[in-house]
């Protein structure tokens, strides 16, 4: 599927609904066994408005195994496969490994995420060669030691100057500056206070290229509320809301249904625009 990432601030955000193909997931734990749970989870993350799907087969959240490269790759090439001949919505594959980003778009995904910013030995060359729109992603260390100790001089200074590195780093491997979205990789080496820098410096990132926010029931929320990681919808909305309101050009949640309502009626509150559907 040919597809590129929204070009135009004053548009809503896209949501992207996120598929873990991974037993260990953080917030799920891995619930869906088999390919016709994950197929039947797709088509209601669909029904529920999702703009497209983010498939990972290796969690990367704070303290996650590793895992390997056969393993990752059996996890989401089957399941790409099945949406893609199901469904006519875009896939992004959530991975830090080239060969799992070129077998991914081999087999249907339209965009590359990669939290590791492509840093990857090959990564670069394997999404310009791809010819789809990536993620790259500011993360301070490895899932195993990222929240030992984060520190930074100034956190959004420097997570900016990496995002603007990396872009140039896309641009001279081959890919457009139009197809290349940033993310500031909320808690990932990062603090709460961190995070919150972060969250409040959006209108900077997102006035130099799309901007993705994926802070969906993330422990940031959990340190500020209080609360486990499924009692976190309320918090994650009003994120969600406000980084619509802030410009992000794509949100990455759990919860489609009620995130497409937040943005909805925040962005028609910041457009002053009003559209029923
Ligand atoms: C993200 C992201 C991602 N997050 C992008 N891809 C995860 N582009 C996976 C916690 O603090 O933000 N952007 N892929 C999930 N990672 C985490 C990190 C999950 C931290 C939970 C936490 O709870």
């Amino acid at each position: 599927m040919k597809w590129s990432l929204p070009n135009n601030p004053q548009q809503l955000p896209l949501v992207m609904g996120i598929l873990n193909v991974t037993p260990d997931s953080f917030s799920d734990g891995g619930r869906f066994d088999t390919l016709d749970a994950t197929v039947d989870e797709v088509a209601a993350m669909i029904a529920a408005g999702a703009d497209m799907i983010d498939v990972g087969g290796e969690s990367t959240r704070p303290g996650a195994d590793v895992v390997s490269l056969d393993e990752e790759w059996a996890r989401v090439v089957p399941v790409i496969e099945a949406i893609r001949s199901r469904f006519d919505v875009p896939v992004s594959i959530d991975t830090t490994k080239p060969d799992v980003m070129t077998a991914a778009t081999d087999a249907g995904a339209s965009m590359i995420n990669d939290v590791n910013g492509l840093e990857a030995e090959g990564a670069l060359k394997a999404a310009a060669f791809a010819r789809v729109p990536v993620c790259v992603m500011h993360r301070l260390g490895t899932s195993s030691n990222m929240q030992h100790n984060p520190a930074y001089s100034n956190v959004v200074d420097e997570v900016a100057a990496y995002l603007a590195e990396r872009v140039c780093a896309c641009t001279l491997a081959g890919i457009a500056k139009e197809q290349i979205a940033i993310d500031p990789g909320f808690g990932f080496g990062k603090t709460l206070e961190h995070n919150l820098e972060l969250f409040k410096a959006l209108p900077a990132f997102t006035s130099s290229q799309p901007v993705l926010v994926g802070v969906s029931r993330k422990s940031m929320l959990g340190a500020v509320l209080g609360r486990e990681v499924n009692e976190r919808l309320s918090g994650s909305l009003a994120l969600a809301a406000l980084a619509a309101w802030m410009g992000a050009a794509i949100v990455r949640v759990h919860d489609v249904a009620q995130t497409v309502d937040a943005v909805r009626i925040t962005c028609a509150v910041r457009d002053v625009a009003y559209n029923n559907g």
